[in-house]
C-alpha cells in the first residue's frame, strides 16, 4: 500500500536545547518543510518518564516551541505542538504495549543507559518509552523520521511493531479497506555530518543536556561569550588538523569539531579539512567560534524574544494540537475497528 508522505519527530522539554539536538534534528526538521507535510511535537508525555518539575514543565515546553520558531519552523504550513494534548498518542501507546514483545524492549540501550545500575527504581514509563515513541510516529501514520543517531534503535523497533500489528490484525485490516498494511514502516532519516555531536569535554560521549558540565555543551540561548569560552575550553590533542578524514582516526575531539563546523557552514568534512589541514587548534576554534555565533545568536536572540510572549507561544502550540488532534483521532478510530473494540 502506498502512504501519503509524512513527517514526524519530537524533542523533549528537558533542559536546554543543545547544538546536537539543533544539528541532529531541528535543522533537518527545517529543511524537510520544503518537501513534506510536518508535524513536530514537544514531547512532555516522554519528559516525565523521569520527574519533572511541575513549574519548570512548562517554560521549557514553552522554550522548545520557541526555538522551533526561531530556527524556521512555520506552525501554520506545519503543525507545532505538545504531546500531552492529543490524547491519542497514549491510547495507540496502550495497544504498542501489547503489541511490542518483552524481549524487543530489553534490547534497548538507552533504557539501560538511562536506567543505571538501579533499574529496579526506573519508572515504568521510562521502560515502554520506545512503544510512545512508536504511536508518536504511527498516530499520524508518518513515514519519515529525522532523528540524531541515538534514535536509530528506537526507529527500528517502531519499524518492528507496525509490521507485527500489520501481521497480527492481516485479516482485519484487508476487510476494511486497507489493503495489506495499516500502518507504514517508518524510515529514520539520519544524515550528514553531525548525526552525533559528541561532549565537548569528551569526545567519546554525547553532547546531552543533562551532563552535568555546561562546558560540555552549546545550548541554543548561549550568547556570544558563552560560546567562545565554551569552543576555547574544548578538548583537543596537541596535533595539527589533518588534511584528509584519514587523519581524524582515534582522534574523537578533533572529529567531533570538525563536524560541527562542517554542519553548521553545510559543506562536507572534506571541505573543512581542505581549508584548515595544517592548521593548529588554536586557529580552527576561532573560526568555528565566529561561525557558530552568526549562526545560533539569531537563534538565541529570537528564542529569548519569542519567550517573551508566552500566549503567543501558547495559541502556537492550542492550534496545532487541534489540527494533530484531527489526525489521530481518525488513525485511532481505525485501529479500534481494526482490534475489535466496539465504537459507541
Ligand atoms: N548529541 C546529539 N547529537 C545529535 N543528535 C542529538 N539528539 C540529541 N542529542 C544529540 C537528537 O535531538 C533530538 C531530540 O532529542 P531529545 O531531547 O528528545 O532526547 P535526548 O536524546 O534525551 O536529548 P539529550 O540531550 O541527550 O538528553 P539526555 O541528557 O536526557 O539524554 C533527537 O532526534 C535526538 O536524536
Amino acid at each position: 500500500m502506498a502512504f501519503q508522505q509524512r513527517v514526524f519527530s519530537g524533542v523533549q522539554p528537558t533542559g536546554n536545547l543543545h547544538l546536537g539536538n539543533y544539528l541532529g534534528a531541528i535543522v533537518k526538521f527545517v529543511a524537510l518543510q520544503q518537501s513534506h507535510d510536518c508535524i513536530y511535537c514537544v514531547v512532555d508525555m516522554h519528559a516525565i518518564t523521569v520527574w519533572q518539575d511541575p513549574v519548570e514543565l512548562p517554560r521549557a515546553t514553552r522554550e522548545v516551541t520557541a526555538a522551533f520558531l526561531a530556527c524556521g519552523i512555520d506552525p501554520k504550513k506545519h503543525i507545532i505542538f505538545n504531546q500531552s494534548q492529543v490524547a491519542e498518542h497514549a491510547e495507540l501507546a496502550w495497544v504498542f504495549n501489547c503489541v511490542a514483545r518483552v524481549g524487543w524492549l530489553n534490547r534497548m540501550t538507552q533504557f539501560k543507559e538511562k536506567a543505571g545500575k538501579d533499574r529496579e527504581n526506573a519508572s515504568v514509563g521510562l521502560y515502554v518509552y520506545p512503544n510512545l515513541m512508536a504511536a508518536d510516529i504511527l498516530v499520524y501514520r508518518a513515514t519519515h523520521v529525522p532523528v540524531g543517531e541515538d534514535q536509530k534503535q528506537h526507529l527500528e523497533l517502531s519499524r518492528d511493531i507496525a509490521q507485527k500489528f500489520n501481521n497480527d490484525f492481516s485479516a482485519s485490516i484487508a476487510a476494511r479497506g486497507f489493503g495489506d498494511a495499516f500502518f507504514p514502516q517508518p524510515e529514520p532519516l539520519i544524515q550528514g555530518p553531525a548525526t552525533r555531536v559528541m561532549s565537548l569535554r569528551d569526545g567519546t560521549k554525547k553532547m546531552s543536556k543533562s551532563d552535568p558540565s555546561d562546558y560540555s555543551r552549546i545550548n541554543l540561548t548561549d550568547d556570544a561569550d558563552a560560546i567562545a569560552q565554551k569552543v576555547r575550553k574544548a578538548k583537543t590533542d596537541p596535533d595539527a588538523l589533518p588534511s584528509e578524514a584519514k587523519g581524524l582516526e582515534d582522534r574523537p575531539e578533533a572529529e567531533n569539531l570538525v563536524g560541527i563546523y562542517a554542519a553548521l557552514k553545510e559543506v562536507p568534512a572534506a571541505d573543512v579539512l581542505g581549508e584548515f589541514g595544517g592548521a593548529q587548534f588554536s586557529t580552527f576554534k576561532s573560526a568555528l567560534v565566529d561561525l557558530a555565533v552568526a549562526k545560533l545568536g539569531p537563534i538565541g536572540a529570537e528564542t529569548k524574544r519569542l519567550m517573551g510572549d508566552p500566549a503567543y507561544i501558547d495559541s502556537v502550540l492550542a492550534d496545532g494540537s487541534n489540527r494533530a488532534r484531527e489526525i489521530a483521532a481518525q488513525t485511532m478510530s481505525a485501529v479500534k475497528d481494526i482490534i475489535g473494540f466496539i465504537r459507541h
